[in-house]
């Protein structure tokens, strides 16, 4: 049970442990099906047209590193397309909205809705859990993960994107549908948080281009992840240092979930990182 003073200690010590905690029913589902129909409408309203598309790839390419939209998208919201959800024509298989692949990157300020689910005193009693002194939400993603083009996010860890100094970064993913090994659940890597990052994501001074430095060229384990199945209303708690992915959607059913990645006010947070948010200061799960 979660109680406003966080996670019992076993669910404290698990996360220690292995990187990451799996909450079911932290949300009601009714919450869940508020937002996702809020992610829908902002889907619908905002979607741009084909020709200003912007395809966001998580398989391991990295077309979006040198994509304006994409790289000043941390203080607004905009809509990413699916890579698949372009036929050989280059039109879209179906209506626009329905061809995302997510929303990002700052839902939780921006937006009323997702501000409401983003905040709550449960939150940042879990967040005291896990270690985070003074958390500040940085970035939030609403990942739709379509039935059939639902593509795969390659195994990463969070702080090569979110670099903070010391390391903080923490991953607060809802699923917001039932998440299945058929629908694309995440996977993790018990205990792999321990492994020493292998890259870092920075941006150019012009921040045009961002580049992957590479720390170390040995790639992270593909066995030993586990399925995080996760019902709708799950929290799945992630270690920024945790390796994690998810799989393509196969499926007929969709996988919305909703993510919150969370820094610690006391680690640096430095310009090169391709997440800047000029206009926002960052708040707390209880601002
Ligand atoms: O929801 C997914 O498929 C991937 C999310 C993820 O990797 C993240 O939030 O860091």
């Amino acid at each position: 049970m979660i109680t406003k003073d966080g996670v019992s200690r076993s669910q404290t010590e698990f996360f220690s442990e292995n990187g990451y905690l799996v909450l079911p029913d932290f949300i009601d589902a009714q919450a869940c099906l508020q937002l996702r129909d809020r992610a829908m409408y902002l889907a619908e309203t905002l979607c741009p047209t084909p020709q200003e598309a912007t395809v966001f790839t998580a398989d391991g390419t990295a077309e979006h590193a040198t994509d304006n939209y994409f790289l000043s998208s941390g203080d607004k919201i905009r809509c990413f397309f699916e890579k698949d959800a372009f036929d050989e024509n280059g039109n879209l298989r179906q209506q626009a909205h329905l061809c995302l692949n997510k929303l990002g990157h700052a839902m939780h300020d921006l937006d009323p809705v997702f501000r409401d689910f983003s905040h709550s005193v449960r939150l940042a009693a879990v967040a005291q859990s896990v270690g985070l002194a003074q958390e500040l939400l940085l970035q939030s993603m609403y990942i739709f993960k379509q039935p059939r083009i639902g593509g795969e996010v390659a195994c990463h860890v969070d702080h090569t994107y979110l670099w903070t100094e010391p390391q903080s970064v923490v991953g607060f993913w809802f699923a917001i549908d039932d998440a299945t090994t058929q629908n694309g659940c995440m996977w993790a890597l018990p205990g792999g948080h321990r492994i020493p990052v292998k890259t870092r994501n920075r941006v150019n001074e012009s921040r045009t281009v961002s580049t992957m430095e590479v720390l170390d060229p040995t790639p992270y384990p593909t066995e030993g992840l586990v399925p995080l199945e996760a019902p709708r209303g799950t929290l799945i708690v992630l270690n920024g240092t945790l390796p994690h992915r998810s799989g393509p959607n196969t499926s007929d059913k969709p996988r919305h979930a909703y993510t919150i990645h969370v820094i610690d006010g006391t680690a640096d947070y430095p310009p090169d990182n391709w997440l800047q948010r000029p206009s926002m200061p960052m708040l707390g799960f209880m601002n």
